[in-house]
């Protein structure tokens, strides 16, 4: 009896000081005058909600047209490649960041050319792909503008069985180092979609970004060890040079579906040629799906969006490893690949990016005719421009984008359902 009586004392106390509390916390919100009417750029000296305090913490301004890391994107078509009438036989998809070379913009990407569109894991075989991007190859393509683009052929071919990448090779990124050039990429030795999908990484290097390209014939990146996130694949590696040291940004796949799970690691080496060393921290980015970054000031910023609780977010990690979310966005460039020009340079002033590829898949939404399109981008994330029409808030979308995301046959009937019990 005694012990009950004590309890509810404690409990009566606790309530008391606790409504105390926000008593006085609602009554010094008073004493403070409502907010200002004009937005202060700087962070005032008052208290303020949880969201208020966040907008002068996080991010760079308190609105994100005055924050250099917030962009919208425009899209135009690329000039300069042939898809088959979009008849699901060739198709063009994750391209690498554009180098600009003796004055011509170059992009490396996965190509397919096969005589039928993807069949499915079970129903493939030596021609006849299971995925959009297995029997590829990567072709690469030359431009001056950005917009009008020729396409050179192939720079990296599958090699023969069982070499790594004999089955698809695509996916590449681009680096250039003591005045070579190196092209990393998913090496299959397996048709995706078989378990899952499935690679490590490989390398080819060359003197010259036209090649010839020389296969170095050996996984650069591995699969970690069994049990590890990253032991069935490494996706979308990505290179880029900071403190004299090859920096490899990659994407895994973990855990089984339908729980698969998409985040990014980083692997660091001395030597293009490996070895890479796994950051300890990894994975570093817990959402996206392609890897694109770009060195932004002294840190480097990425692109995040597709998969994961942080997409549609620009983030930026000051040390390369530890990101923060720096603005949110919408409609961005799925496998984003920018025109980087201090990719390599070792930069510690990062001065962004403003354009780029990226791809559209399953262009014609036929999964019969599936074939994915190489498109550009633009956007306002450097430091050297300022575009206004960039840094609007909104993307305004007409009517039949929203009825495109329909209610499915078993979403209609569970409303109808509920409505038929309703008026019962
Ligand atoms: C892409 C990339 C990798 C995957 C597949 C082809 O968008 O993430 O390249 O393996 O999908």
């Amino acid at each position: 009896m005694y012990r009950l009586f004590l309890s509810s004392a404690i409990v009566g106390l606790l309530i008391c000081m606790f409504s105390c509390q926000s008593k006085k916390q609602e009554s010094e919100a008073k004493d403070q005058g409502g907010f200002p009417f004009i937005l202060p750029d700087e962070k005032p000296d008052r208290e303020m909600s949880a969201a208020m305090e966040r907008i002068y913490t996080d991010y760079e301004a308190p609105q994100p047209h005055h924050n250099e890391l917030f962009s919208q994107f425009k899209y135009t078509e690329l000039k300069g490649f042939d898809y088959n009438n979009y008849d699901g036989t060739i198709s063009r998809r994750d391209p690498s960041k554009i180098l600009l070379h003796k004055g011509k913009y170059y992009v490396w990407y996965t190509y397919r050319n096969t005589p039928t569109p993807p069949q499915g894991a079970d129903k493939c075989n030596d021609t006849i792909p299971s995925a959009d991007w297995d029997l590829a190859e990567i072709w690469y393509a030359t431009s001056t503008d950005g917009f009008n683009w020729e396409e050179q052929g192939v720079a990296i071919n599958r090699p023969e069985k069982p070499l790594v990448g004999w089955r698809a090779v695509t996916t590449t990124d681009i680096l250039e180092w003591k005045g070579k050039y190196y092209l990393y990429y998913q090496g299959f030795m397996q048709a995706s979609g078989k378990r899952g999908d499935d690679c490590p990484v490989a390398v080819s290097y060359a003197d010259s970004p036209d090649g010839p390209w020389t296969p170095y014939n050996k996984v650069v990146i591995a699969n970690g060890a069994e049990g590890e996130w990253d032991q069935y694949s490494i996706h979308d590696p990505y290179p880029l040079v900071h403190n004299g040291k090859i920096y490899i940004y990659y994407k895994s796949d973990f855990g089984e579906r339908p729980d698969l799970v998409r985040m990014q690691g980083l692997a660091i080496a001395d030597n293009p040629l490996g070895p890479f060393k796994k950051h300890p921290l990894n994975p570093v980015i817990t959402s996206g799906h392609e890897t694109s970054l770009f060195p932004f000031r002294e840190g480097v910023a990425a692109l995040v969006y597709k998969d994961g609780p942080e997409h549609n977010t620009i983030q930026y990690a000051k040390d390369w490893v530890n990101f923060e979310i720096a603005s949110i966005t919408e409609l961005m460039p799925y496998a984003a690949a920018p025109y980087v020009a201090d990719a390599f340079t070792d930069t510690k002033d990062g001065r962004g990016i403003t354009w780029g590829t990226a791809h559209f898949i399953n262009v014609t939404g036929k999964r019969d005719k599936f074939c994915s399109k190489l498109v550009r981008f633009d956007c306002d994330l450097s430091q050297d421009i300022n575009d206004p029409e960039m840094k609007q808030h909104r993307v305004k979308h007409k009517p039949d984008v929203y009825f495109r995301q329909r209610l499915s046959a078993k979403q209609l009937s569970r409303i109808e359902q509920e409505n038929e019990k309703r008026i019962k």
